[in-house]
């Protein structure tokens, strides 16, 4: 059998959380179209006849504003020191920015394989295109294999899970054959919430939003859990937007939530949701721990 750790790294938003729920078949890290909705190192296993890979997820490597940001940004750096492979994702595009030559730069200093997966292939028209941009980054650094996908319609994926186990060497069998992620499912769902809020929510004030559980409990009667979580957020002003007119935007918040939580728990939930405001809260190193951001975890 073989087996090891794979980390999935890359600059916000070009789908590393999608990729990862796409390889191991369920969703376990949230995504959205907002930069940075990743915070925590993720864990997930994929296991087969083949064997077995432990994927990370990480936050995108970016330019750090606050205490939050560098932290993201470190669980992002440190994760590359205890894996055998790099699974870096790119946008399908011949421009290489700021934050991938960052990349490029971190992967100058690593002696593991690194695979480039090309990802959102869906969104090329033209397959010349995708040519042109294997060229590109193939011509700045020497790659175990590119491979061009689709983590949103799930092409090439398959190919791309053949293609790690081609690089893994033999090795034991880290978790049993039914773990799929090492977050806790208490913090799953935490981050289910969080998703809605980064989801319906515009602009700015998803980012300084962070989730805590406050009561998780299953009833006897074995058919419903009871959660009340807060969404905490920096302003009195965001406050008011995510509570929205007569409660509206919270209700659909909750009601979204709740139904992935419902599928998560495969049981009926009960979710009451309160806001709170903790002003500047990303640059608390309490708070940030309170929230389980905590830089001596790393
Ligand atoms: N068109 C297209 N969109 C994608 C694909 N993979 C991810 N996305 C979208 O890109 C956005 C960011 O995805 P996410 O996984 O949260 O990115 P991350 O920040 O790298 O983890 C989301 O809106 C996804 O739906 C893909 O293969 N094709
Ligand atoms: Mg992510």
């Amino acid at each position: 059998m073989k087996s090891g750790f794979v980390a999935l790294i890359g600059r916000p938003n070009v789908g590393k959380s999608t990729l990862m729920n796409t390889l191991i078949g369920q969703k376990i890290a949230i995504t959205s179209n907002k930069p940075q909705t990743t915070r925590n190192r993720i864990q997930t296993v994929f296991t087969d006849e083949r064997g077995q890979i432990v994927f990370l997820d990480t936050p995108g490597i970016h330019k750090a504003k606050n205490k939050l940001g560098e932290y993201m940004v470190k669980v992002s750096t440190r994760t590359l020191r205890d894996v055998d492979m790099v699974l870096w994702l790119v946008e399908p595009s011949t421009f290489i920015g700021e934050g991938d030559e960052h990349i490029f730069e971190i992967l100058s200093s690593v002696n593991i394989p690194v695979i480039l997966a090309i990802n959102k292939m869906d969104s090329l028209k033209q397959k010349e295109d995708m040519l042109e941009v294997i060229a590109k980054y193939s011509s700045r650094m020497k790659f175990a294999e590119v491979v061009p996908v689709s983590a949103l319609k799930g092409t090439n994926t398959d190919k791309l899970l053949d293609i790690i186990f081609k690089y893994l060497s033999e090795g034991p069998m880290y978790y049993d054959e039914d773990t799929v992620t090492d977050q806790p499912i208490k913090q799953i769902a935490a981050e289910l919430i969080r998703e809605k809020a980064l989801r319906f929510l515009q602009e700015e004030i998803p980012h300084g939003i962070a989730v805590e559980i406050d009561t998780f409990n299953y009833r006897d009667s074995g058919d419903m859990v009871d959660i009340e979580a807060a969404i905490v957020c920096e302003k009195d002003s965001h406050k008011g937007i995510i509570i929205g007119k007569g409660g509206s935007m919270l209700k659909r918040i909750g009601t979204a939530a709740r139904k992935d939580i419902e599928g998560l728990l495969e049981s009926r939930v009960n979710l009451k949701l309160w806001v709170k405001v903790r002003p500047k809260w990303r640059d608390s190193d309490v708070q940030m721990k309170n929230f389980g951001y905590n830089p001596k975890d790393l």
